[in-house]
């Protein structure tokens, strides 16, 4: 078994819901260990479309890499997602953050995600779950004073 960690976002329709429908199909081929709080994120890249909803969970998987990306873009699939604008509005995105030790550069899938590190609705619900976490040999505490500040706020409920 692998450890993953997956991010999670929607920004269409009722966010919480295409979260956790996302959750049931992956926890078919992905044995979810912990799951983060969700935030309410602003908008990252394209600005003009409503806040997110964001979180990630933690997993394990017999999947490799490709077979990992090629489940997580048939739940997609599956939810309907649209692909409109790059960084635009969706039901449902669901990326490979992190893939056991792993580094790989293919023409569609980077691992660790190359964006993750600039990203507060990443590396937040992600310093939640695993604090202690190394990526590219910078530890995550470290990666985390270099936000430049986009929102980001946990829901309570
Ligand atoms: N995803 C993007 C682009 N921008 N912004 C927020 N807040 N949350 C996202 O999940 C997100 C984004 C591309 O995948
Ligand atoms: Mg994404
Ligand atoms: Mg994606």
């Amino acid at each position: 078994m692998n450890k993953v960690y997956l991010g999670l976002g929607s920004n269409i329709g009722d966010s919480k819901r295409n979260i956790e429908s996302a959750l049931l199909l992956l926890s078919k081929k992905v044995n979810i260990l912990n799951k983060s709080s969700y935030y309410e994120t602003e908008p990252v890249g394209f600005k003009d479309q409503p806040w997110f909803l964001n979180m990630v969970i933690e997993g394990e998987t017999s999947l490799n890499p490709r077979e990992l990306l090629d489940f997580t873009q048939s739940i997609e699939r599956d939810m309907k997602r649209v692909k409109t604008i790059v960084n635009g509005p969706r039901i449902i995105d669901v990326d490979i953050l992190i893939y056991g030790d792993i580094k790989m550069e293919s023409e569609n899938l980077i691992i660790p995600h190359p964006r993750m590190h600039e990203r507060a609705f990443v590396m937040v619900p992600m310093f939640e779950l695993a604090p202690k976490l190394v990526i590219n040999n910078i530890p995550i505490g470290d990666i985390m004073k270099n936000f430049k500040g986009e929102e980001i706020r946990k829901v309570v409920d």
